[in-house]
């Protein structure tokens, strides 16, 4: 087969990167890959790299996703329930692991020191994991790469990031040793969706006036993967984001008619063992300027005893885990940690509460869960991000290893001893709120989940012009990984 495939590639005048070629050798059909990998580049390459590849395949994934899920949301949209099937959430124990989270844990006062602390250790963890890819071989520190005239690879954190007017950008970067000014071409490879903060691998040359001209951008990024490796129990997951309590935009019927969904018994429902909410499990109080004139529960404590009176219709079997986001009475600063005992007491014992973000595995099967106040920074630096898709802002937490790399924006940082944001495992499902938005999709084997509201439109919404998606149940299955959309 290899030969076959040497022969495709050279009848096109491409070589191909030994790596990019192991890849195309281990799909099922390397020739139809091949074909497609040449349908979908927008340029023949001279050399295939394992770039192009994985570009090509994330098309591909988006593309056969993007029916799945639209498929998947037309299938369910006409269950009205009643049939009954042998697989039962209510069968199996609830098997929950909080693997990480700040809760307990906090470390910083806010000084100058814990912050030169914190981005050391981020330099470092991510950094690491920059130059353990293949293409960063050979990295020197910039001190030392200021000095070379030939090509340099350096690993460095982004103080800033500009457009030029010709469409190039230029990066002002550091590590321990020295900074250096970055001009990234407009065609450099990896060059898209620089933000202030991130930690990147830069290959280039010195060029003029001391700059270094990189023509290629290196990410931490995660593995590709083929397959969700998922549990051996038929018990699926859903995540019910942004309640926003006390609200007097909160969706009372569309929760009602949810709730009835739930107690149904129908295949789907009756198969989720776990409901997680990511966040803003309540409006709050004096988050926003004037919110006391959207508020129908005026009181913090009365927003989370109304949200237990709402949770008291989930079936017993179901279990169910809280996380905080920005609207949640506990310290903004991310990483958060899980809602204080004055307020959890309100709650059945069995409810369990964790840290924002949190790690945790459901039945063995990893979930990154952050609210995702981040999205509103991304969307802020960079002009192809928008909130028309957050699932594109959770693409690029992962490719960076980060869930809120910029300080400084609109998500408020807390300088811990460590950093908590790093995304140091690679999950199996990583789920958001906070943009009132549903989708879900698929990075190198991750499923991505938007996890919706249960707030209509409010005022800052319609003066933003946001458009918000409420009242629907990102339902993932974590025996097949199977993700599903329900709507209410
Ligand atoms: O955020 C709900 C939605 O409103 C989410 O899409 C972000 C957007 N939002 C909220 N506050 C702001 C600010 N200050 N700037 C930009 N966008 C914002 P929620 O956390 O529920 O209030
Ligand atoms: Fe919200
Ligand atoms: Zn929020």
């Amino acid at each position: 087969m290899r030969d076959r495939l040497l022969t495709f590639f050279t009848e096109k005048g491409t070589l191909v990167e030994p790596e990019a070629m192991d890849r195309i050798l281990s799909v099922e059909d390397p020739i139809e890959f091949a074909e497609s990998i040449y349908s979908n580049l927008e340029a023949k390459p001279l050399v295939l790299t394992m770039e192009d590849v994985m570009k090509v395949e994330s098309v591909i994934r988006e593309v056969t996703e993007e029916h799945k899920v639209e498929k998947e949301v037309e299938e369910i949209r006409p269950s009205k329930g009643g049939k009954k099937t042998s697989a039962n959430a209510k069968d199996f124990n609830s098997e929950v692991k909080i693997k990480k989270d700040i809760t307990g844990n906090s470390t910083c006062e806010g000084t100058i020191k814990d912050f030169q602390k914190y981005f050391k250790h981020r330099f470092r963890t991510l950094g690491t994991m920059v130059k353990r890819r293949r293409e960063m071989g050979g990295c020197i520190n910039i001190a030392r790469a200021r000095k070379k005239t030939t090509e340099m690879r350096f690993v460095c954190i982004v103080n800033s990031v500009r457009d030029t007017k010709s469409g190039h950008q230029i990066v002002e970067v550091e590590d321990e040793s020295d900074v250096a000014s970055v001009l990234v071409l407009e065609n450099a490879i990896g060059g898209e969706n620089i933000v202030p903060d991130e930690v990147i691998g830069v290959i280039g040359k010195s060029g003029r006036n001391d700059l270094i001209i990189a023509d290629r951008i290196i990410r931490p990024d995660i593995p590709s993967r083929r397959a969700f490796e998922g549990c051996e129990d038929p018990v699926s997951v859903a995540f019910v984001s942004d309640t926003h309590v006390g609200s007097n935009t909160f969706m009372q019927e569309k929760w009602e008619k949810f709730m009835a969904w739930m107690n149904n018994g129908d295949e789907i429902s009756s198969s989720i063992k776990y409901i997680v909410i990511p966040g803003d499990v309540v409006d709050g109080i004096g988050i926003y300027p004037r919110q006391d004139e959207e508020l129908s529960i005026h009181n913090i404590y009365e927003q989370y005893e109304e949200l237990v009176r709402l949770l008291e219709d989930v079936p017993d079997h179901v279990q169910i885990i809280i996380c905080p986001g920005n609207h949640d009475a506990v310290r903004p600063a991310e990483p958060q940690p899980a809602l204080p005992n004055n307020i959890r007491k309100l709650f059945p014992s069995e409810v369990m509460f964790a840290g924002n973000p949190c790690t945790m595995t459901l039945h063995d099967v990893e979930v990154l869960v952050y609210h995702g106040r981040s999205i509103d920074d991304f969307i802020g630096s960079v002009p192809s991000l928008t909130y028309e898709n957050p699932l594109e802002s959770m693409r690029e937490m992962l490719k960076k290893r980060h869930v809120a790399p910029t300080y400084g924006g609109k998500t408020p940082i807390a300088p811990e001893n460590e950093d908590h944001l790093v995304i140091d495992t690679v999950p199996d499902i990583f789920v958001t709120g906070h943009v009132h938005w549903v989708g879900v999709d698929e990075y190198n084997g991750v499923k991505l989940v938007n996890a919706s509201a249960w707030q209509s439109q409010t005022s800052y919404q319609k003066m933003r012009n946001i458009d918000p998606i409420p009242a629907m149940v990102p339902i993932i299955d974590l025996q097949t990984g199977r993700a599903r959309i329900k709507e209410f």
